[in-house]
């Protein structure tokens, strides 16, 4: 699969200003600063389609892509666990979250992104553990690949798997948005759950 287009749809801080449901939607859920927009960038092949930031929290709200003319969506889900946030808007951004992937019956599947440096954190095991009873585990983009060596990269995605407890048969691509690494690979697999 490729992308040949991708357009930001609706910027969203609530239900009302969702899109309609549509084309299938590809979620990218993880911590803040874990590189979601960056990876959504990457796929896109676009430099400035969604906003990278050095600091924690830039996307505070749920952003809908439509991808290759309406195919399918991807969303770019606000980053939790970002300490510098109040507790109130923290707590908001849960709620955001989880009513998004609770209520959207156009959700296909969930994209977790750990960052391949670190053991997931407590927040990541709560969110992987909450996608799986969703039954929309499985697939895992471990980011900034280029920050450690080739050959500890399956050790690092080991490490992932086992902090998520993620089944053997979940996929774990290594992506780097600054090597443009992993594209191909991540593309098949969100291909394959958009032709589940
Ligand atoms: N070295 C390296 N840095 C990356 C990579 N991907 C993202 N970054 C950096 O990580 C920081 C955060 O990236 P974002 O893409 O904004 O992360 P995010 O998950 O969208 O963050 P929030 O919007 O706050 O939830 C930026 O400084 C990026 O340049 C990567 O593959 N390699
Ligand atoms: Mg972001």
């Amino acid at each position: 699969m490729k992308i040949v287009s991708a357009e930001l749809l609706a910027v969203a801080a609530k239900e009302q200003q969702y899109p309609p449901e549509g084309p299938p939607e590809i979620a990218f859920v993880g911590r803040s600063n874990v590189g979601k927009s960056s990876l959504l960038n990457l796929l896109a092949g676009r430099k400035a389609l969604a906003k990278v930031s050095g600091s924690p929290g830039k996307t505070r709200t749920i952003n809908f892509y439509e991808v290759n003319g309406g195919k399918f969506r991807i969303v770019d889900l606000p980053g939790y666990g970002y300490a510098k946030v109040a507790k109130s808007e923290s707590a908001g951004w849960g709620t955001m979250i989880e009513r998004y992937m609770l209520g959207r019956k156009t959700l296909k599947k969930a994209v977790m992104l750990c960052d391949i440096r670190h053991e997931p954190s407590a927040q990541d095991v709560q969110m992987y553990g909450w996608l799986a009873h969703y039954g929309m585990d499985g697939l895992i983009a471990a980011t900034k690949a280029d920050k450690v060596p080739r050959s500890a990269l399956v050790r690092h995605a080991q490490a992932i798997r086992k902090a998520l407890v993620a089944g053997q048969d979940a996929v774990i691509v290594p992506v780097s948005a600054l090597k443009k690494t992993g594209v191909g690979e991540l593309l098949a697999e969100i291909g394959k759950a958009l032709n589940e």
